[in-house]
C-alpha cells in the first residue's frame, strides 16, 4: 500500500480497516484500479458527513418546488433544522405565483401522537394549509418516527386529493431509510414521476425545448444557466427542481430534451422519461467555462441544426469576451494552487472542471454518498430498459438507492450489447483525475485531517460540518454546498464569481496565523473503531 493510503488506514482496527480500504483509492497505484466501494452503510460512530433519507427527499428534491407546500410529518426538530438551510433560491415567475420555499410546515408530533398515531393530526394540518394557502400540490415528507408507528401517509394523501381536488404525494422517506440522502432522491423522484410529470398538456412553443434536471438553483446557478440557454434560443420548460413549480413540472414530458446536471440525484427521472415518453437526455455540466461551452456544443450537435450551431458559437464568443479579462486576472492569482474537494454526490466532479479553468489541480476528492457510477462512469441505457420490461416503471425499486451497487457487470453489459441494446456512457470522476491523486468515498473527519496533513492542499472545499475544523488547522475552507452564501458559480458569469471568492479566500493571511491545537497540545494515542 502507498504511504498516503497507509496514513489514512493504519490507525483503524482490522474490521474498520477492511471496510474503509475499499472506499479509498489512489489512482497511480491501481490498488483498487479505477474501482471504489460506494453507497454502503457508514460505520456507526465514524463521523460521516452524510445526511439522511428525509434530507434527500424533502430538502433536496421536493423542497425547492415553489408553488407546492411541503409538510414535514414528524417532530418539530426535523422541520426546524431543515428550514432554509439549503440555498435553493426561488422567486415567483409571474405576479401572484405562490412561493412557499421560505416557509416550514410541520405536524409537530408529540409523545401522545406517537402512541395513538398521527394521521388525524396530519389531516388537520393539511386542512389548515388548504384554508390559509390553498396550494395545488402538497408533499408529505415523513421523518423517522412515522415509519416506526406506521402512519399511512399515502392513504392520507389519497384522502386529501379526494377532498380538495389537488395533487398530494405521501412520501415514506423516513431518515433511517437507505444509507444516505441518496435513497430520498430516489423516493422523491418516483413520486414526481407517478403523480406530477405527464399531468399537463401545455406543449412548448419554442423550436427547441429542454428541461434542466438535477439543478437546484443553489446561489442562483439555475438562473445563470437559463439566461445562457434563453440567449441561444432554447425554451426552458421546467427545472427539476430549483425555482421549479408543479405547474411547469407537469408539462416537462413534452420538452424535446432533458439536460442532466446532477446525475446522482436525478438520473432516475431522466431514464424513466426516456422510457415512458421517449425524451432523450444528455449529461451536461454548466460548472466551468470549458465545461459550459462543451455542454452547449453537445446540445447544438444533438439538435443538428446549422442555425442553432451558429447561434451557440456566437453566444459562447460573446460570453467569453465579457468575462475574459476577469478570468485572466483570477487565473494569474490561482494558477498552480491545489485543492481538496469533498461534497455530496456530484459537485466534487463538476467543480474540478472550474478549478482547471483557473489552472488549479484537485489532488484529493471524494463524495459523501455517490454511487459507483458517479466515480467510475457507467453505461446508462440498459438499466431502465431491464426494469421497464419487468415491471411498471414508476415502481422501480427503492432498493437501487438503498445500499447496493447499481452498476451492471461486464457480462450483463456484453449480453445486452449482443441483444442490440444501445448503450450510452457517462464519465465518472475517477477518469477525469490524474495519477497519484487520492479518491475517498464517504470521507470522515479523521481521514480529512490525515489527507490535509499529507497532501497540504491550498484550499479545501466541503460543507458546514467540517469547514471550521479545517480552518482551525490553518487551511482555508469554502463551502461547496451553500457557496458560503455567495454565487452563482455556474455558467460564464458564475465562473468569475467563483474566481473572485477563491482568490479572496486564498489571499487573506489569516490562515497562516492559525495555530492548530494539536501543534501546541499533547495528543491522545489509540486505535480507532473499537477492538
Ligand atoms: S445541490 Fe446537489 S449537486 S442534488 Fe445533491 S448530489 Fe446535496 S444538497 Mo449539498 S450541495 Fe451536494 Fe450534489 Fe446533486 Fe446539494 S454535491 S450534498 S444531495 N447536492
Ligand atoms: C443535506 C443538505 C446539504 C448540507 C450541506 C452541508 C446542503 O445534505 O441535507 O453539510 O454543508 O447542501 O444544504 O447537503
Amino acid at each position: 500500500m502507498s504511504k498516503e493510503r497507509d496514513l489514512l488506514l493504519d490507525k483503524y482496527s482490522s474490521r474498520v480497516f477492511k471496510n474503509r480500504k475499499s472506499h479509498i483509492t489512489q489512482l497511480e497505484f491501481g490498488e483498487n484500479g479505477d474501482e471504489i466501494t460506494a453507497n454502503t452503510r457508514a460505520i456507526p460512530g465514524i463521523i460521516t458527513a452524510r445526511g439522511c433519507c428525509y434530507a434527500g427527499c424533502k430538502g433536496v428534491v421536493v423542497g425547492p418546488v415553489k408553488d407546492s407546500v411541503v409538510i414535514t410529518h414528524g417532530p418539530i426538530g426535523c422541520a426546524f433544522y431543515s428550514w432554509g438551510t439549503r440555498r435553493n433560491k426561488a422567486k415567483p415567475s409571474y405576479e401572484g405565483e405562490p412561493n412557499f420555499v421560505p416557509y416550514s410546515f410541520c405536524t409537530d408530533m408529540r409523545a401522545s401522537d406517537i402512541v395513538f398515531g398521527g394521521e388525524k393530526k396530519l389531516e388537520e394540518g393539511i386542512d389548515e394549509i388548504m384554508e390559509l394557502f390553498h396550494p395545488k400540490c402538497i408533499f408529505i415528507c415523513s421523518t423517522c418516527p412515522i415509519g416506526l408507528i406506521g402512519d399511512d401517509v399515502q392513504a392520507v394523501a389519497r384522502r386529501v386529493e379526494e377532498k380538495y381536488g389537488i395533487t398530494a404525494i405521501g412520501y415514506s422517506c423516513e431518515g433511517y431509510k437507505g444509507v444516505s440522502q441518496s435513497a430520498g432522491h430516489h423516493i422523491a423522484n418516483n413520486g414526481l414521476m407517478r403523480y406530477v410529470i405527464g399531468k399537463g398538456e401545455e406543449a412548448p412553443k419554442g423550436k427547441y425545448s429542454v428541461n434542466i434536471l438535477g439543478e437546484y438553483n443553489i446561489g442562483g446557478d439555475g438562473w445563470e444557466q437559463e439566461r445562457i440557454l434563453k440567449k441561444i434560443g432554447y425554451e426552458v420548460v421546467s427545472v427539476f427542481t430549483g425555482d421549479g413549480s408543479y405547474e411547469t413540472l407537469k408539462n416537462s414530458h413534452l420538452a424535446d430534451l432533458n439536460l442532466v446536471m446532477c446525475h446522482r440525484s436525478i438520473n432516475y427521472i431522466a431514464e424513466m422519461m426516456k422510457t415512458k415518453y421517449g425524451v432523450d437526455w444528455l449529461k451536461v455540466n454548466f460548472i466551468g467555462v470549458g465545461a459550459t461551452s462543451k455542454s452547449l456544443r453537445m446540445m447544438a450537435k444533438y439538435f443538428n441544426d446549422p442555425e442553432l450551431t451558429k447561434r451557440t458559437e456566437e453566444v459562447i464568443a460573446e460570453e467569453l469576451a465579457e468575462i475574459n479579462e476577469d478570468m485572466e486576472y483570477y487565473k494569474s492569482k490561482l494558477k498552480g494552487k491545489t485543492a481538496g474537494i469533498f461534497v455530496g454526490g456530484s459537485r466534487s466532479h463538476h467543480y474540478q472542471m472550474l478549478l482547471r479553468d483557473f489552472g488549479m489541480e484537485t489532488t484529493i476528492a471524494g463524495y459523501e454518498f455517490a454511487h459507483r457510477d458517479d466515480y467510475e462512469g457507467r453505461d446508462v441505457i440498459p438499466q431502465i430498459k431491464a426494469d421497464a420490461d419487468s415491471k411498471n416503471i414508476e415502481e422501480i425499486s427503492v432498493e437501487r438507492a438503498v445500499g447496493y451497487d447499481d452498476r451492471y457487470s461486464v457480462e450483463e453489459l456484453t449480453s445486452l450489447r449482443n441483444q442490440g441494446v444501445e448503450l450510452d456512457t457517462y464519465n465518472g470522476m475517477i477518469k477525469d483525475m490524474k495519477e497519484g491523486y487520492m479518491v475517498v468515498d464517504d470521507y470522515n473527519m479523521f481521514e480529512t485531517d490525515q489527507l490535509i496533513e499529507e497532501y497540504k492542499p491550498d484550499i479545501f472545499f466541503s460543507g458546514i460540518k467540517d469547514k471550521y475544523a479545517i480552518q482551525h488547522g490553518g487551511v482555508v475552507s469554502r463551502q461547496m454546498h451553500s457557496y458560503d452564501y455567495s454565487g452563482p458559480y455556474a455558467g460564464f458569469r458564475g465562473a468569475v464569481n467563483f474566481g473572485r471568492d477563491v482568490t479572496m479566500s486564498l489571499y487573506t493571511n489569516a490562515w497562516s496565523l492559525v495555530k492548530p491545537p494539536w501543534k501546541t497540545m499533547p495528543m491522545l494515542e489509540g486505535t480507532l473503531g473499537g477492538a
